[in-house]
């Protein structure tokens, strides 16, 4: 029987280790990478496909920042130095039945409706502004301690995001925050939080940049589930259209009505496993 000399031995012993090793640590950073499971992290909220039940124009040089249904009608605010407005719109057709323009050197953001009060603010001009609704007047402008993005109202509460991963209540009356929660899927910080909408005891929000709603627990910040808004970004294929930015809710008919920056269209869409 022949016998190995002592001194390859090691350099043998150390290529097939290096062969059964290397995969290994390749492998583990693979799934790190890609968040598959065995990555070690806990699995997000559950997604769920928007399917679109109807479509309806919409004015493709709005840059969508606040969406909200009232009355058959739906109230939006838009963005963008010198082109920034508070709306009434008519759903189906689109048209645009009133309109404020705001100051040139403000940027209007998220839009709620407490009451008959309708409370719009501004991305970074430390003001909110207070509208009648029926009248469509300016009631009064008030100071506001951080950037404006999003903001939504149950009758209540009245919650703000400011593009991080926190949602603040606050006053409805002064705006004073009352307190702020952070959002979180799977115990994960989820940020750049926008455009909100109250939707049967939970927070719907947009996330800049995405084409996914998550859905929220108001009180606990945790992210119950998500909306994926990819049926929709399919149709506005060759448009300008930028990040999803705008949802309402139609409590009487339960309908969920949905568009964003620059889209030619608001979708009146369902979610698989909501009733209506
Ligand atoms: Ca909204």
């Amino acid at each position: 029987m022949a016998r190995s000399r002592p001194g390859p031995l090691p350099a043998v012993l150390m290529a097939f280790l290096i062969m059964a090793v290397v995969p290994e640590v390749f492998g583990a950073a693979a799934g790190t990478l890609s968040g598959t499971p065995g990555g070690g992290e806990a699995p997000g909220a559950p997604v769920r496909e928007a399917r679109i039940v109807r479509e309806y124009p919409h004015d493709r040089n709005a840059y969508t920042q606040g969406l909200l249904f009232r009355a058959g009608f739906i109230y939006e605010s838009t963005g963008l130095h010198g082109r920034s407005t508070l709306r009434e719109v008519t759903p189906e057709s689109g048209t645009v039945r009133r309109v404020h323009r705001m100051p040139d050197d403000q940027f209007g953001e998220g839009l709620a409706l407490c009451g008959e009060r309708l409370i719009q603010l501004t991305w970074r001009s430390g003001v909110i502004h207070v509208y009648d609704r029926k009248s469509f007047r300016l009631r009064g402008s008030f100071p506001y301690p951080r950037e404006g993005w999003g903001l939504a109202c149950d009758g209540k509460r009245l919650i703000a995001s400011d593009g991080t991963d926190r949602l603040h209540v606050l006053d409805p009356r002064t705006f004073r925050t009352l307190r702020s929660v952070a959002v979180t899927d799977a115990g994960r910080p989820v940020s750049r939080l926008n455009e909100l909408e109250f939707v049967e005891g939970r927070i719907l929000a947009n996330v800049w940049g995405s084409d996914r709603i998550a859905r929220i627990h108001p009180d606990s910040g945790r992210v119950e589930g998500w909306i994926d808004l990819a049926a929709l970004r399919q149709r506005l294929r060759g448009t300008t259209a930028e990040t999803a930015n705008g949802i309402a809710w139609d409590a009487a008919r339960r309908r969920l009505l949905v568009t964003g920056k620059l889209w030619p269209l608001l979708f009146d869409v369902n979610i698989d496993g909501l009733d209506r």
